[in-house]
């Protein structure tokens, strides 16, 4: 298929946008560990306890939030036009982006003045501007235009189609945004409903508890948000990049599934240690939890033996002779490979936030951000910078300025992580918090202090891994094109083939999408309507618009 003039220049500006806002997220995280580590005085500059939370609110909302959702939204567009061969619609993708963007901008100067210094989960009583909200409410509803404009491409061809099954990369397009849309009721909930008239004055008091639920019903399955568009790319590009194939495509859609299913009712393993929540419930969705962990664990079989097959199809001989065969030296592979690896230890961090009684032991330290930093910061994110490289070569026949540094930078990240999650946790498991300047702190011991310099050397790692890539993706943008414009137009996404092809015997319920996404629904009806029952029962609003550097500590 064609990959359009102007769909190109449309994912070029959601990559761009995401990518500004890593850029300028990252250095703040930079600065972040430092002061950590004890090092936040620069000449005539210091990094305080003020700045340090205005610095991790940037940090937080433009890596998690704005970096992902524009990159996701522009690069499912792109899937989306290629799987199924449909033009989107170009008025609603712009206007998608228009929304995303003013939205951002919003935000940003809301943190950016001072007006919003509440971290990117803004819990209540923290208070920011109105502004923020707003601007969260915008880039979400923005993103809900863009998901409209795929659901309407795919249930028109649906209609041309009948009787064919939606092909695997779009399952993974589809089951992202129904996966999006179920979490997003639960923040634009919080946020038209109490958050926006409370900034606004309307209403003077606020139910933190109630707030931080259904901010959870959407936190969570925000991270497959994040995880699910990696997959897609680990899934439909990566074996052939090995030089192999996918080794089983029904097992791919069935994950896809799985995770419409179990990734929504699942927030409160957030809220362990939250007042006003039976720990049945909680007990109940720590379950639910572990389930959420089977399609990735069914991922990680089916990739490892796709690896597999490529790495035989290169020459690989006995037990474990095909991994050496492998491509590890072209950028790709290890754009690639690098976060699946380090993902492997982010789940299982997972596995231990979610154990009920352990999640004791590590909730609120700083064993919570190396989890996510393996998981959203390298699956997600690192996917995503090798997705930029071949977005550019796909979309404008750029390949990168320098492959060697692109391969340099994604094995720096990952050594970088890997320190720097591992400082982190032990930490952790020592009981040191997590979104605390502890340069400042009185109470660091020896062993803590060299703990956080070794995690500080991960961080500085990580950041010189992300300042190569945008050096070498700046001079990828404005250098010539390696390909004539004939050929780009020739280009394709190049999906993988599978070993294991879908055939006529694949159940006709895997395509329902009605169905499943009516089960998810009940789902959460059934597990949150107790909670909601609880938090009701046993909570109540207060008025407390609170501001940690207001010397009165509130806000009016
Ligand atoms: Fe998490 C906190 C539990 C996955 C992100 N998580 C967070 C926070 C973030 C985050 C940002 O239960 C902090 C929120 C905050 O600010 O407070 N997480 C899990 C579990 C999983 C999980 C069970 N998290 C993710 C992903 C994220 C992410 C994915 C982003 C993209 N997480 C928690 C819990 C908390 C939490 C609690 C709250 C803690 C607290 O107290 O505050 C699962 O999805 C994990 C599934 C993974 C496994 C592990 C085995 C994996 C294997 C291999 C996978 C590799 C693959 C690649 C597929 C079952 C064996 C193939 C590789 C080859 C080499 C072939």
């Amino acid at each position: 298929m064609r990959i359009g003039k102007d769909l190109r220049n449309i994912v070029f500006w959601h990559m761009l946008v995401g990518i500004l806002s890593l850029a300028t997220g990252v250095t703040y995280g930079l600065f972040q560990v430092l002061a950590r580590a004890g090092i936040y005085k620069y000449g005539i500059f210091t990094y305080g306890t003020k700045l340090y939370y205005q610095g991790l609110t940037l940090h937080g909302v433009l890596n998690a939030i704005v970096f992902t959702t524009f990159f996701i939204v522009g690069f499912l567009y792109i899937v989306t036009e290629v799987s199924l061969k449909k033009r989107l619609n170009r008025g609603l993708v712009w206007l998608s982006f228009i929304l995303m963007l003013v939205g951002t901008v919003a935000a940003a100067w809301a943190i950016l003045t001072d007006r919003a210094t509440v971290l990117y989960t803004f819990y209540p009583p923290l208070q920011a501007h109105p502004a923020f909200y707003i601007g969260a409410t915008l880039l979400i509803v923005g993103s809900w235009v863009g998901a409209l404009a795929t659901t309407l491409a795919h249930l028109q061809w649906r209609k041309e189609n009948p009787g064919r099954r939606t092909p695997p990369p779009m399952v993974a397009v589809h089951t992202t945004y129904i996966v999006w849309f179920l979490a997003t009721l639960g923040v634009a909930a919080e946020v038209l409903f109490f958050l926006i008239p409370w900034s606004l004055g309307l209403v003077k008091s606020i139910n933190a508890e109630l707030a931080r639920t259904l901010f959870w019903w959407f936190g969570h399955p925000l991270v497959y948000f994040w995880l699910l568009p990696a997959y897609l790319s680990w899934y439909f590009l990566m074996p052939r990049i090995a030089g192999g194939k996918l080794y089983s495509e029904p097992m791919a859609r069935v994950v896809f599934i799985m995770f419409i299913l179990f990734s929504l009712p699942v927030g409160t393993h957030h809220q362990f240690s939250d007042p006003g929540i039976s720990s049945t419930w909680k007990a109940i969705q720590a379950f639910l939890t572990f389930m959420v962990a089977v399609p990735s664990l069914l991922t990680a079989f089916n990739l490892a033996a796709s690896l597999e097959y490529a790495g035989r199809v290169r020459g690989g001989k006995g037990f474990f002779g095909w991994i050496k065969t492998l491509p590890w030296g072209d950028y790709k592979f290890a754009g690639f490979i690098g976060p699946m690896i380090v993902f492997i230890f982010g789940g299982i961090s997972g596995i231990v936030n979610a154990s009920y009684n352990v999640n004791q032991v590590v909730h609120n330290t700083s064993w919570i951000p190396g989890h996510f930093h393996m998981t959203v910061g390298t699956a997600s994110a690192m996917t995503f910078l090798t997705l930029s490289y071949i977005l550019m070569e796909k979309l404008f026949g750029k390949k990168p300025w320098s492959k060697w540094w692109a391969t340099f930078h994604a094995y720096l990240w990952v050594v970088g992580v890997l320190i720097f999650a591992w400082g982190m946790m032990q930490l952790g498991r020592a009981g040191i918090p997590r979104r605390t300047h502890l340069g400042l702190s009185p109470y660091m011991n020896l062993e803590e202090k060299v703990l956080m310099g070794i995690a500080a050397v991960g961080g500085v790692l990580m950041f010189t891994a992300v300042f190569i890539y945008f050096v070498n993706f700046l001079v990828t943008i404005f250098k010539k094109p390696d390909l004539s414009e004939a050929e780009i137009e020739e280009v394709d996404l190049e999906f993988t083939e599978a070993y294991h092809k879908e055939d006529d015997s694949l159940p006709k319920v895997l395509d329902n999408f009605t169905l499943w996404i009516g089960i998810a629904v009940l789902l959460l009806i059934i597990t949150y309507g107790p909670i909601f029952y609880d938090v009701f029962r046993s909570t109540y609003a207060v008025p407390n618009a609170f501001s940690p550097f207001n010397p009165l500590n509130l806000i009016k």
